[in-house]
């Protein structure tokens, strides 16, 4: 009994993909064909010639799909396959790489070549791809939504200080190093079999039952990790998913889809861009009045999940201040961009990167220095946020201030002065940047979710949530909990792969939540199966429950060690025929939201946390590098401390990325620019800074998650916007009095335009 982290798995290269697992002889491999350009209508779909290659090839197109042709959920706007009848509505297709058609054959080569003999006759239409162009042509997914408190029209015409401006943030490719795949299997009695890479798999078990018109219990959903989602398979992994089922369906073979590098970053969805107005208001001793902003969310061709993305925006448009009148509205722009979807954050950053550029327009204007305007303004125990929800437990101020101590700052700011005087082409710049990230899905629903736990009787433990593995180790912290629970070595406990024939109705893995949502269902299946193991005891040792516990595998007696091992008790519980399994469930408790109103508490609590980043400019060129990252987080009482460190570290480098350096650029015909890896620039450990000093708030247990855990996943990706504005202050040092510049990512070559007064 010896249960391997999944962290060493990987490590020692022994963990298995999509792509490892094992092909029968009678496997066909499955190619998707995506359309030509942005914006077209569909004609017609000549296969002849890629039917002619080999007799394993087959072509499939819209017209075979036995069920429903449709994966949307909040709008029908998405077609498993755009379809090649001119009469439907459904040949109109919306970005380039929708995918229209999917080859199998049976070799991947031999589907590759296929692919490319696939003959599309269309008709071109003008594509949009800029999200206030869509607004103005009334392109809008959904209706506006607003969010508002107070009267910010009077706090505006009483502030000292009002400055407006624009501010544009670029979107974001997910770069997880398994690509989108699945491999699906036909089943006896029409049902089938898939194994996704989905952070969603009840999402994927809905989505095949649509499109092949099965009932939910013929589909069976299996994701065993997945090599990174970070959003990217929250809602998208169902198409590809979905397309092997539909592949399998009609072949009767299994098929195999695993996405090329090059498909997946054409195909698939990514981070949103967004482009947004604000106007700020200060009074004369900096105070933050009144704030308001228009968030234009570039939401791609497909709605997938950009409400709840928009809803994230406006639930974080104040980032970690107290603004007590504000008024905010989001736009969801439909352009003829891939879908964008989930990413690490879900809005939120984007909403943190227009706050806090508002606050570094009117640092400029009235002269008060940002970081003192941020300090001030930092949210407080008793505030509440402009939705209502009471600010408690409340770390803003404990974190900046540990953050200036730890990172010496006040010295630092010193010695950056002091070299920014004595050099001329090399600057340095420094900023600090808090976060305040609320933890719950925001649809209320979503937040629910199941376990089913076994103790086999040699006292070895099986533990099965809804929850997905994806490299953010949420099976340890799982068995943790479990072991935690059952007063037993963590040895004993073996995570098994997400199914849903074992957790049924689950949501995605996701909104930082797969711990404290399946760990609590964990938790709650342990204690069920530990109060019948107890009872068992109890009579075995002739004593009262209550007297009775589990610790280190040993039944404890009002603190003692009894006789009764771990396993001895487990033996006895099977011989007495006591249940040894168990299902749990749990749903977040007290989350309330008004939608009407715009009023309620959507979050069961608030991470904080404050980062300083500080940078060095080379003037000449505009190039610039990371010297150091500082970090105060309260994560809770972290339930695995190198895991909360691993986490903090990766979403630091996605935040940093994002914020400097990855460019998602398209040209004004949706064809996305950098669509390889060797175009498309990610961090890597050279661009990160050598020195990185991430520190845990101590003493702080959190009554809202499971053993007084903090969920880890996202909030820390916003302290890359540090990066953002450190760089931005060595462009100050070098151009003193410049207007500021909010276009994210600030990459090198606009810091040069910078500098050379061509930007903004
Ligand atoms: N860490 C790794 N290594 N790989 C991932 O794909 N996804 C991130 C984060 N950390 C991700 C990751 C995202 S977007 C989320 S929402 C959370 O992990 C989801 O997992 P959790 O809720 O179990 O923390
Ligand atoms: N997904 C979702 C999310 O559906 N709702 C959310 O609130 C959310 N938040 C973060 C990441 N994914
Ligand atoms: Mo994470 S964006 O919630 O998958």
């Amino acid at each position: 009994m010896n249960s391997i982290p999944e962290a060493l798995l990987n490590l020692r290269g022994e963990t298995k993909y999509i792509d490892d697992l094992p092909e029968t002889k009678d496997l066909l491999h499955a190619v998707p064909c995506g359309t030509p350009l942005a914006r077209g209508r569909i004609t017609s779909i000549d296969a002849a010639a890629a039917l002619a290659l080999h007799p394993s090839v087959r072509v499939i197109t819209a017209r075979d799909i036995p069920g429903t042709n449709q994966l949307g959920q909040a709008v029908p706007d998405e077609p498993l396959l755009v379809a090649d009848d001119p009469a439907s509505p459904a040949a109109e297709w919306g970005f380039r790489g929708q995918v229209y058609a999917l080859v199998l054959a049976g070799s991947k080569s031999l589907a590759r070549k296929a692919a490319g003999l696939v003959k599309l006759a269309y008709e071109e239409l003008e594509p949009v791809t800029d999200p206030r162009v869509a607004k103005e042509k009334g392109l809008l997914i959904l209706g506006p939504r607003t969010q508002a408190m107070g009267d910010p029209a009077a706090a505006f015409a009483a502030a000292k200080w009002v400055v407006q401006g624009r501010v544009e943030s670029g979107g974001q490719e997910h770069v997880y190093l398994e690509t989108q795949g699945a491999y699906a299997w036909p089943l006896e009695g029409g049902a089938v079999k898939v194994v996704s890479g989905t952070q969603h798999p009840s999402g994927v078990q809905e989505g095949i039952a649509t499109v092949l018109g099965l009932s939910m219990h013929k589909v069976e959903v299996e994701a065993q990790r997945l090599g990174g989602g970070f959003g990217g398979k929250e809602d998208q992994a169902a198409l590809w998913a979905a397309l092997a089922a539909l592949g399998a369906r009609i072949s009767g073979k299994p098929v195999k889809l695993v996405l090329s590098r090059k498909d997946d970053l054409t195909m698939t969805g990514k981070r949103h861009p967004y482009s947004s107005d604000f106007r700020i208001g200060l009074d004369a001793k900096g105070m933050i009045t009144a704030f308001e902003a228009d968030y234009y969310q570039n939401s791609g061709a497909i709605c997938d999940l950009s409400p709840a993305i928009l809803s994230r925006t406006l639930f974080h448009a104040a980032g970690s201040y107290r603004i007590p009148n504000l008024r905010v509205t989001g736009y969801m722009c439909r352009t003829n961009l891939p879908p964008f979807t989930a990413f690490r954050g879900f809005g939120a950053p984007q909403a943190f990167f227009v706050i806090e550029a508002a606050i570094d327009a009117a640092a400029r204007k009235s002269g008060i220095p940002a970081e003192e305007i941020r300090r001030a303004n930092l949210l407080k125990e008793g505030d509440s946020f402009h939705f209502g929800m009471p600010v408690e437990a409340c770390q803003a101020g404990t974190c900046w201030e540990r953050l200036i101590e730890k990172a010496a700052w006040k010295e630092t700011r010193a010695e950056m002065a002091a070299f920014n005087k004595a050099h001329r082409l090399e600057k340095k710049g420094g900023a600090i940047v808090p976060v305040c990230f609320g933890v719950s899905f925001t649809k209320l629903m979503m937040n629910q979710g199941g376990a089913l736990v076994h103790v086999y009787h040699d006292g070895s433990v099986g533990v099965s949530t809804g929850a997905v593995e994806m490299g953010q180790q949420v099976s340890r912290k799982i068995a943790r909990v479990a072991a935690a629970t059952l007063g037993i070595d963590i040895d004993r406990i073996k995570v098994e792969r997400t199914s849903t024939l074992t957790v049924a109705n689950t949501f995605p893995t996701a909104a930082s939540t797969g711990s404290d949502i399946n760990g609590m269902a964990a938790q709650a299946a342990c204690q069920e199966i530990k109060a019948r193991l107890i009872g068992v005891a109890a009579t075995a040792l002739g004593v009262p429950a209550q007297e009775l516990s589990i610790e280190a595998g040993r039944v404890m007696r009002s603190g003692s060690p009894s006789t009764l091992s771990w396993e001895d008790l487990v033996h006895r519980t099977y011989e007495s025929r006591v249940d040894l399994s168990a299902h749990g469930f749990y749903a977040t408790p007290n989350l309330v939201y008004d939608m009407k109103a715009e009023r309620g508490s959507p979050f069961a609590y608030h991470v904080y946390g404050a980062a300083a980043v500080t940078v060095s400019l080379d003037v000449l060129r505009g190039r610039y590098t990371l010297d150091r990252a500082v970090i105060i987080h309260d994560g809770g009482e972290s339930i695995d401390l190198a895991v909360d460190r691993g986490q903090v570290e990766g979403a630091l480098a996605q935040g940093l990325g994002w914020a400097l350096l990855e460019d998602l650029a398209f040209d004004p015909k949706g064809r996305l620019l950098a669509d390889t890896l060797s175009t498309y620039k990610v961090p890597d450990l050279h661009f990160m800074p050598p020195r990185m000093d991430i520190e845990f708030l101590q003493g702080l247990p959190n009554p809202k998650a499971v053993l007084h855990s903090k969920a880890i996943g996202e909030p820390p990706l916003v302290y890359g916007l540090a990066g953002y504005w450190a760089v931005l202050d060595a462009l100050d040092a070098a151009r003193p009095g410049g207007p500021g510049l909010y276009d994210l990512p600030l990459t090198p070559e606009k810091c040069l335009d910078y500098l050379e007064e061509k930007r903004p």
